[in-house]
């Protein structure tokens, strides 16, 4: 009889395999995209009804995929999306890109994962492969997902159904590397898992990396986001030391990074922002406290990165008492609060501390950013500023927390007064201006 694994390798080699992607979002809608795209027919499967309706309507929600793009794999009944999980009865092959965030604890989040699991597991069936793309820590795909999936099917691992994890590397924001075109690393639970999961990312991902385990590929992907958690607070200590030392850390780093070989450039700013780089280091350290092992390179640079926002506001501070102005009372005008430049996500942006603290300090803020227009964070609302021009003249200061390239540097500058610039965004702006200009 021939085999489960080789019936699946042999739908993926003809596109005849049916494929579900669970979660549609910033990983999810990309990753159905490109399996649509390869010519398989994919359902996306959303608990989010709005999610659900704009794909079948042919909308895009998600900044880096064309609405034109998505309503072309609509039309061509390649791509559509459904709340209802059992359509999984029918599906051959799954890809989990669901969130794994922290709880207010510090502790992994891993709720959205078993959501996940126990919505597939009454349709999983023989003949099915599941990859986990969330990041996690080592051992959640084997300690969690196989036994929700497999265990309670009676279902024999390798044998009727495959389960893999592949670690998403979407950079939000980036065109050059996108999810067809960056190296895909794949681990299964058992070598016919990798297999099969490895046949079917083939299909669709130009270049796909098969390594031993499940569990070597959750770890590669929290050694690259340790990484550059690490690297980031090395040079946000490096800010604080050049700040005590009266020096100026740009000029540091930029005369470090003439070394061709050996470095690579990091810069400080106000704080770590976003979904992966501040959160995936934690999911390492906590799962090794249960190995009586202190992660300390990640706890310090966590306690660095995190007081980061406080350094930032001491900044404006010091700035304003030069000028003779006290905090209270004062005015600022806070330029970007998305969590990187040129997108629209605000997640665990380091603007919304920054904000907070000057708040508590009697500092009267508001905000312009050209991708955020409002948002709302714990229980305040703010909207930004609709003249930028005239709100940067009005300010006793403007704080550049996030440097998108929409911005007329040389502009804000003749018309600021003082400027605290936390990323360096003015570095290039050469030339005459009014406005006094402070860096972190
Ligand atoms: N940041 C600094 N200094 C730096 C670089 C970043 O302060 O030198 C800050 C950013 O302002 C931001 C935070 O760190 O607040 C995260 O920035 P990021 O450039 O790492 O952007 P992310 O969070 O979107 O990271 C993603 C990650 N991709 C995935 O996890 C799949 C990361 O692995 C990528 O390396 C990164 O994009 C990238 O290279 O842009």
């Amino acid at each position: 009889m021939t085999s489960a694994k080789a019936i699946l390798i042999e739908k993926f080699q003809d596109k005849s395999a049916r494929v579900a992607v669970v979660g549609l979002g910033y990983v999810g809608l990309p990753l159905a995209m490109v399996f649509a795209e390869a010519g398989f027919e994919v359902i996306g499967l959303e608990i989010d009804h709005f999610k659900v309706s704009s794909i079948n309507n042919g909308d895009s929600y998600i900044q880096d995929v064309p609405a034109e793009a998505v309503e072309k794999m609509v039309k061509a009944g390649r791509l559509w999306a459904s709340s209802d999980f059992s359509i999984l009865h029918t599906v051959d092959a799954v890809s989990v890109c669901v969130p794994t965030p922290l709880r207010k604890t510090g502790d992994p989040d891993l709720s959205f994962i078993v959501s996940a699991c126990n919505s597939i597991a009454p349709y999983a069936h023989a003949g099915m492969v599941v990859v986990l793309e969330s990041s996690t820590y080592p051992g959640t795909t084997r300690e969690l997902v196989l036994p929700r999936l497999a265990g309670t099917n009676g279902l024999d691992v390798g044998e009727d159904i495959f389960i893999a994890f592949s670690p998403e590397r979407v950079d939000p924001g980036r065109t050059d590397w996108t999810t067809r075109n960056t190296p895909k690393v794949v681990g299964g639970i058992s070598e016919n898992c990798s297999d099969v999961a490895t046949a079917w990312y083939q299909q669709a991902i130009n270049s796909v990396v098969r390594v031993s385990s499940a569990e070597v590929a959750e770890m590669a992907k929290l050694l690259e986001n340790t990484f550059r958690m690490i690297n980031i607070g090395l040079v946000n200590e490096l800010a604080i030391m050049c700040d005590r030392l009266g020096m100026d850390v740009w000029e540091v780093i930029d005369a470090a990074a003439t070394k061709p070989f050996g470095f690579m450039k990091f810069t400080p700013g106000p704080g770590l922002g976003g979904h992966c780089i501040p959160i995936d280091p934690l999911y390492l350290s906590w799962k090794m406290k249960a190995f009586n092992y202190n992660a300390r390179f990640i706890e310090l640079a966590s306690e660095i990165n995190t007081n980061m926002p406080r350094f930032a506001v001491s900044k404006i501070q010091d700035a304003l008492n030069r000028v003779g102005r006290p905090m209270r009372g004062s005015h600022i005008l806070v330029l970007g609060v998305a969590y990187k430049p040129d997108i629209n996500d605000l997640r665990e942006s380091p603007a919304l501390d920054v904000i907070h603290l000057l708040t508590r300090k009697g500092v009267s803020v508001e905000y312009h950013d050209p991708y955020i227009p409002q948002f709302s964070h714990d229980n305040w609302q703010m909207e930004s500023v609709p003249d930028l021009h005239q709100a940067v003249k009005a300010a006793d200061a403007v704080v550049i927390i996030t440097n998108h390239s929409a911005y007329d540097y040389p502009a804000i500058m003749n018309e600021a007064r003082l400027i605290i610039d936390t990323r360096n965004a003015l570095g290039a702006c050469g030339g005459r201006h009014n406005a006094k200009v402070v860096r972190l």
